[in-house]
């Protein structure tokens, strides 16, 4: 059956996945240059088809989801959705302990999108699959089940958004309302219906890792160590929970402001710290002892080539802001092909004056 066939027999939930054939066209191209070019008289034992599928990027085929749009609903319907989703979290300033669910919403959008690899095109947001085990109970994931539940009343308001979609969409409204940049997005993700393509953990970041585990991990999202710096500066917002994660505290003064203060403090003095009960390593601030950096944090300044991004955007908003921008939209669409669809941004609530 080709991949045409299946999409056409399948409904609409089940028929994103074209497997591409290049990657097994390039399988042939490699096995025939590795046995063409090992002609030497002493016959020689056949090797695996498997041994060289590593040089191939560790797969036979690349999986390519293909963006539909929920059916008839304009830019102004998701305004309506974004609108919302503003709304509440509005009402909801005084949320974990007054930093509000910025932090939370945009920690659902990354994990939500975390999980994508470039190089065989699996995970990412497309399927909307942390309502799945084994996603859905990753323990990178803990605590991300009071931000589903907090849109999930939009998810009842308007069904036919699809989570995938919902849950991005919460990381723009976040990111925006916070008084961040405008986020480019675009919709078209759709909802797995069972487990079946839910990949298995160990795709998000272990915290407690350093700076050539946080550039391999990112370069398997197809960042670059510019676009990592500028991803991690969104621990500007929110917190860590010990009843989560083991770690503890915010990173900045301003939790529910979208800021370049992440770096500013990064470049501070810090010391290490046993966090009481979990146990866990992380490091506290010397000025006022309120503060946290995760060890992964700490290594983006401690890493040269990381460094030299921390210290632009610390000196530089703007360039953040910008970076950011552009870092988090392509993060959120990893594994995605959107075709020609235009890109939107939405207004905030203040831009509507609502
Ligand atoms: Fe971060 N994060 N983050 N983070 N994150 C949080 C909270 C948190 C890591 C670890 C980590 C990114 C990258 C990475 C973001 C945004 C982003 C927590 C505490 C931990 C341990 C969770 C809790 O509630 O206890 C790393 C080191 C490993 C996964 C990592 O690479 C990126 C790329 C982003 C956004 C683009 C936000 C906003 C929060 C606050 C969550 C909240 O509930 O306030």
């Amino acid at each position: 059956m080709t991949a045409a066939t299946l999409r056409a027999a399948a409904p609409r939930t089940g028929s994103y996945a074209k497997y591409l054939v290049f990657g097994g066209a390039a399988t042939v191209a490699a096995t025939a240059f590795y046995f063409n070019n090992n002609n030497n008289k002493v016959p020689q034992p056949q090797k695996p088809l498997k041994n060289l599928l590593p040089f191939l990027g560790g797969s036979a085929a690349k999986i390519v989801n293909t963006a539909e749009p929920e059916q008839g609903k304009t830019q102004q319907d998701f305004q309506q959705v974004y609108n919302d989703i503003a709304k509440k979290i509005e009402a909801n300033g005084d949320y974990d302990g007054g930093k509000g669910p910025y932090g939370m919403l945009v920690r659902l959008a990354w994990h939500a999108s975390g999980t994508y690899n470039q190089y065989n095109g699996q995970g990412g947001s497309y399927g909307g699959g942390m309502i799945y085990a084994p996603e859905s109970s990753d323990p990178e994931n803990a605590g991300l089940v009071m931000a589903k539940d907090f849109l999930s009343e939009i998810q009842y308001k308007y069904p036919w958004i699809s989570r995938g979609d919902l849950w991005t969409l919460g990381g723009v409204a976040a990111i925006q309302e916070a008084s961040g940049p405008k986020i480019k997005w675009r919709p078209g993700r759709v909802n797995y219906v069972d487990a079946t393509k839910i990949v298995k953990n160990g795709n998000l970041p272990d915290a407690t890792r350093d700076a050539s585990y946080v550039r391999n991990l990112f370069k398997r999202l197809n960042m670059s160590d510019q676009e990592t710096v500028a991803l991690i500066g969104a621990h500007a917002l929110g917190s860590c929970h010990e009843k989560y994660s083991g770690f503890d505290g915010p990173w900045t003064h301003s939790p529910d402001v979208f800021t370049n203060q992440f770096y500013t403090e990064l470049l501070g003095k810090w010391y290490p710290k046993v966090v009481q009960y979990s146990g866990r390593h992380q490091f506290e601030d010397e000025a006022t002892h309120s503060l946290m950096m995760l060890p992964t944090d700490m290594s983006l300044k401690e890493d040269e080539g990381f460094r030299k991004y921390v210290k632009l955007y610390a000196e530089d908003e703007q360039l953040f802001f910008k970076d950011f921008a552009a870092a988090f939209a392509k993060l959120l669409e990893g594994g995605i092909n959107f075709g020609n669809a235009p890109v939107w941004t939405f207004k905030t609530l203040e831009e509507q004056h609502l």
